[in-house]
């Protein structure tokens, strides 16, 4: 049947005389339909990939393009006088996760389903997900982020499990999403919720009664965990995660014939990050249930296991005091203690024990009883096995493995970019959307001048895209005949947001100062800030007052403008991508694991600014010196001062007296005058007193870098060169490339 049909047949009217939404909702159903129809791989072993964390934007446009009807249905809709791309805003972002690690997963399931392996996502169904971003007198507000509708991508399973904490009994759900393959094969996001959650104990803000578990398990994604209560339901979540995957999987094993004495052949766990990590002991637990012995259970669970670490900050290496984990799951403490107790008997060194003073260690029980434990990209891993988790590495070197990370070109190129993905096919035919190192091909054009102006036509055009759909969204005046020079990701001090921000206000003062930039340049922020971290709210307020006085003052506003865009998301995020010159990429050598946005970046022609940090190491190896711009002190520098510490900012401060009035400015009057005093000092006085990211000693290299970056700008042609050698050698980034190695390496599914 033809695709017109199709819709009309689920619409029972004429496309033409039917609304945005009942059309959006007939393409829901169409695509429903069709992903179920198309197979999956049914082979023995099975990968689960746990995660807290799924953050899979929108869905429709991806589904159309994978399913290789995008094109259709676009022209057909056009055809009838509708748009594609407003139908497309009927759909709400499924708010399941909070940054890289959530997208990351995301991605993979997409390169899981497209390589036609066996492996689902497991994870909850989160009702108000993270929060939603809203500003308010230069201040981030959070407010729930509802969007589940009565028709979605989310289908009802019969599955159930009953899911036991101390002292009650939950019933648990199954909600499945279709993952549809660019290939014809699909995957499953499996999504576990609980019968009895109740939405109606949330009212316009993000706290609710936090002792209800029954009625409040899966409202939301990291409720505040800055008192016991918050950081309890975490632990009430994390069980309720994996107890049901633990379920799931001996479930699909056993209906496959295993005795489960070799489980190991028929399910592989990845625990991404340490939220899952209580799988280990989940299965242990079920394992005895069904009358294995403990010790072999261990054995059992221990090849099934394995770990991906994804940051060196304490924040993600979970450690739970034991009362947590006596009132929560107190059938877990018994293996606990005795998985401990294995490795007291075999290991003398102390600083791996699973239990020490009160604490369980989540990633030392993952290292010990997992069968790989990896990194996210090549420093990243060195710096775990040197460094961070050294003393694990000497136990067990043959564990430890690098995996750098990827992004799905479908979404990040494919569907975000159809302009450039278009012309890059013209040139170069499309193997690439199946191999993405064929984009490399596309180096055959660096001297061809018509290629050069129309991948810069491309950009501008994107340019002005974003700028209207910023009009129209969040009402900002973006001039679209600037560099756009662009930070999006989760706010973090490491992150460094705040050096964009004495470099913004340096560039301020030199214009005021009479020296103008020769193209205006726009400086776009994007990020969320966690509700409980508070000099991180303190930088986007800090953000937020700058672009009112900068974007109101007559005199500098030609020149330089900055944005801070509201509730950064996917979708958001699909926008920014596609019209970036400038990706900023300035975290603190040693400290960003890999960086994930850096990929997208360079995929949609910008160029990184960045440290030698994470994945920006592997990006300069590949682009070469000429096409990146690389700043800042380098990891081992950095790791060293740690050591030392003996790092005193007041001492740059004293130095340097751009940097010392850029730091002062933050509590000038200007600011005060439309800022609140409380944040904007407390920012001033974290800077002098500590900048633990160490901000200030890379300052000066920071702003001569960005004005180098600037100047090349002003050479059009040169600089299309860099942008064309940036896209030719992304291929490496492709999340396909990636999966094949953890299945290679890791899994070992069959194809
Ligand atoms: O994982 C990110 C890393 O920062 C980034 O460098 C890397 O590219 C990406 C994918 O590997 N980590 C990340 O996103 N982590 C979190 O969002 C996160 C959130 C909450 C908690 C820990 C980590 N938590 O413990 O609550």
């Amino acid at each position: 049947m033809a695709i017109m049909q199709e819709i009309e047949t689920k619409l029972q009217k004429g496309i033409s005389v039917s609304t945005d939404e009942e059309v959006y909702y007939a393409l829901l159903e169409l695509v429903k339909d069709k992903a179920e129809k198309k197979v999956s791989n049914k082979g023995k072993k099975k990968l689960y990939y746990i995660s807290a964390e799924f953050l899979i934007g929108k869905l429709l446009s991806n589904n159309l393009i994978n399913l290789g009807i995008y094109d259709e249905v676009k022209e057909t809709l056009e055809k009838n006088g509708k748009s594609l791309a407003e139908i497309e805003e009927i759909e709400l972002e499924p708010s399941l996760g909070n940054g890289g690690l959530g997208r990351l997963a995301a991605c993979f399931i997409d390169s899981i389903a497209t390589l036609g392996l066996n492996g689902d996502g497991v994870g909850l169904n989160y009702h108000y997900g993270l929060f939603k971003q809203v500003f308010e007198n230069n201040l981030q507000k959070e407010t729930p982020n509802p969007w589940i509708t009565k028709e979605s991508w989310l289908t009802k399973t019969d599955i159930t499990y009953p899911v036991s904490f101390g002292g009650f009994t939950v019933q648990s759900r199954l909600y499945d999403i279709d993952v549809v393959g660019y290939n014809n094969r699909t995957t499953k996001l499996h999504l576990f919720d609980i019968e009895s959650v109740d939405e109606s104990i949330v009212g316009d803000t993000i706290d609710f009664d936090k002792d209800d578990i029954k009625k409040n398990l899966t409202l939301f994604l990291y409720p505040d965990d800055s008192d016991d209560k918050g950081r309890l339901l975490r632990v009430y979540q994390q069980y309720f995660m994996v107890s049901n995957a633990a379920r799931l999987i001996l479930a699909e094993a056993e209906a496959k014939g295993s005795n489960l004495h070799d489980l190991a052949d028929y399910a592989a766990v990845q625990i991404n990050d340490t939220h899952p990590s209580m799988v280990i002991p989940e299965l242990i637990r079920l394992l005895q249930e069904k009358g294995i012995l403990m010790d072999e259970a261990i054995e059992i669970v221990s090849k099934v296991c394995a770990y991906t670490n994804h940051t060196i900050l304490a924040e993600a290496l979970e450690k739970w005091p034991i009362s947590f984990l006596e009132k929560a799951v107190p059938q877990l403490m018994p293996i606990i203690r005795e998985l401990d107790n294995k490795v007291r008997a075999k290991v003398a060194d102390e600083s791996t024990y699973i239990i020490k003073d009160g604490l369980v260690h989540m990633a030392h029980m993952d290292i010990h009883f997992g069968y790989s434990v990896n990194g996210v990209a090549y420093l990243h891993t060195e710096i775990l096995k040197n460094t961070e988790l050294n003393n694990f590495y000497k136990l067990y070197p043959e564990k430890f493995n690098n995996k750098t990370n990827g992004i799905t070109f479908r979404r990040w190129l494919m569907s975000c970019n159809p302009e450039l993905s278009a012309y890059i096919t013209e040139l170069i035919g499309d193997g690439w959307k199946k191999d993405a190192n064929e984009l490399e091909k596309l180096g055959n054009f660096i001297n061809d001048d018509a290629v050069l102006t129309k991948l810069v036509d491309i950009k501008n055009a994107k340019k002005t895209e974003l700028a209207s759909y910023l009009k129209k969204t969040q009402n900002l005046d973006v001039p679209d005949n600037s560099i756009f020079d662009i930070q999006v990701k989760r706010l973090h001090e490491y992150k460094r947001q705040q050096l964009n921000v004495l470099y913004i206000i340096r560039k301020y003062f030199e214009i005021k100062a009479g020296k103008k930039p020769s193209t205006p340049i726009t400086c776009f922020f994007g990020a969320k800030a966690a509700p409980a971290y508070i000099i991180a709210k303190d930088i986007i307020h800090a953000i937020l007052c700058l672009q009112q006085i900068i974007n109101n003052d007559p005199e500098v506003s030609p020149y330089l403008k900055v944005f801070m865009v509201e509730n950064y998301n996917v979708t958001l995020a699909e926008k920014l991508f596609p019209a970036a010159n400038i990706s900023e990429q300035i975290s603190l050598a040693s400290k960003e694991a890999s960086g994930t946005g850096n990929m997208k970046f360079m995929l949609n022609g910008a160029i990184t600014l960045g440290t030698s940090d994470g994945a920006n190491v592997e990006i300069a190896e590949l682009v070469g010196d000429e096409n990146i711009y690389v700043f800042g002190e380098d990891s081992q520098t950095v790791i060293d001062r740690y050591e030392r510490g003996d790092y005193c900012s007041k001492d740059y401060y004293d130095k340097d007296a751009d940097l010392k009035k850029a730091v002062d400015f933050l509590v000038s009057d200007e600011m005060m005058k439309v800022g609140s005093k409380e944040n904007l000092e407390r920012l001033y006085n974290e800077l002098l007193n500590k900048d633990w990211f160490m901000t200030f000693p890379d300052f000066e290299d920071y702003c001569k870098t960005k004005e180098k970056a600037y100047a090349d700008y002003e050479d059009k042609k040169a600089w299309a060169k860099k942008m064309l050698v940036n896209i030719s050698k992304a291929g490496f980034f492709s999340s396909d490339r990636t999966i094949k190695q953890y299945n290679d390496e890791i899994w070992h599914l069959e194809a």
